[in-house]
């Protein structure tokens, strides 16, 4: 598939995404936006695709917004950064989490500003060894976006979500897979293989299941326990209708490796 600013392909059930203006650290303009927007609609839609696997090319993960647009001559007027949240960042973030398929983040290098919370959004993140989580809004006077002020204290804790927010730190991968930001480091030669022999795992797996488990535990952090119990009775109802239940449960009891339809 064609596209400017982005590597985008589906292959083996895997849908693979990665951000591709290395020059900028894969920072984000409106057009890689709009192919990014695009790329997500082409997975969430394609029946080929069973995973998302997103990363970038170069040696950064992604430096969040193209600050070159957002470089303004004294006395002009200033962006609406509402609007491009509005716009562009949220949809983005809503997209990765909301996707009925396991998300899986490569973080290939520094990841920076929205660079920083957009793997947060994403399933299972693996990270090389060399890459490294910057909030770095508070240096230019800004908040954290991208759902990261949601985001950083749930996986971390208010205590350290308000030193990586304010201080705007690198925190190394190796310290934010020990905090429980990200799910594994990996080694930086061995990155891109690990993250496809993970998607090429789950795009064998019950995709329509998967969805509903992502579902269920996203939904866990605003719910109440009881509300809690009432979800996983609907989901597990939906679950249970599935093609891929009836399968795993057939394979079980003849004792074979299930094969699975993503239904
Ligand atoms: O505006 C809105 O729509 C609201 C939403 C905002 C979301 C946000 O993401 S705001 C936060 C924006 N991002 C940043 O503030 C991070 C800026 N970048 C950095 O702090 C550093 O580049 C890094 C810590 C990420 C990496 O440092 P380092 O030393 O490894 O690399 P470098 O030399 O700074 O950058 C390499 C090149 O990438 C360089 O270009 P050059 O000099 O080789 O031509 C640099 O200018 C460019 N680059 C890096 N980040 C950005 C960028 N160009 C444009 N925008 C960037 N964000």
């Amino acid at each position: 598939m064609n596209f400017e600013h982005i590597l985008f392909s589906i292959e083996d059930g895997v849908a693979l995404l990665s951000l591709n203006r290395p020059e900028q650290l894969n920072s984000f303009n409106a057009a890689m936006h709009s192919e990014v927007r695009e790329a997500l609609m082409l997975a969430r839609q394609s029946p080929e695709a069973r995973v998302l696997l997103l990363t970038g090319e170069g040696r950064g993960f992604c430096a969040g917004q193209d600050l070159s647009d957002r470089n303004v001559a004294p006395g002009a007027e200033m962006p609406d950064l509402g609007q491009s949240i509005e716009q562009f960042y949220n949809p983005l973030i809503r997209a990765l989490r909301d996707m009925p398929l396991p998300v899986i983040c490569a973080v290939n290098g520094v990841a920076a500003g929205a660079g920083a919370n957009i793997p947060l959004a994403c399933d299972l993140v693996l990270a090389a060894r060399s890459a490294s989580f910057i909030q770095a809004f508070c240096k230019i006077g800004l908040i954290p976006d991208s759902g990261g002020t949601w985001t950083l204290p749930r996986l971390v804790g208010m205590a350290r979500a308000k030193a990586l927010a304010l201080l705007g730190n690198r925190l190394s991968a190796e310290q934010a897979e020990q905090w429980g930001l990200i799910y594994q480091v990996v080694d930086d030669a061995s990155l891109r293989d690990e993250a496809l022999k993970l998607a090429r795992h789950l795009a064998t797996q019950p995709t329509y299941g998967l969805a509903l488990i992502k579902r269920s535990l996203n939904a866990s952090l605003n719910n109440s326990f009881d509300e809690q119990l009432e979800l996983e009775r609907d989901l597990q109802r939906l679950a249970g209708r599935s093609d891929d239940y009836r399968e795993g449960v057939s394979a079980f009891m003849e004792k074979r490796t299930p094969s699975f339809k993503g239904r």
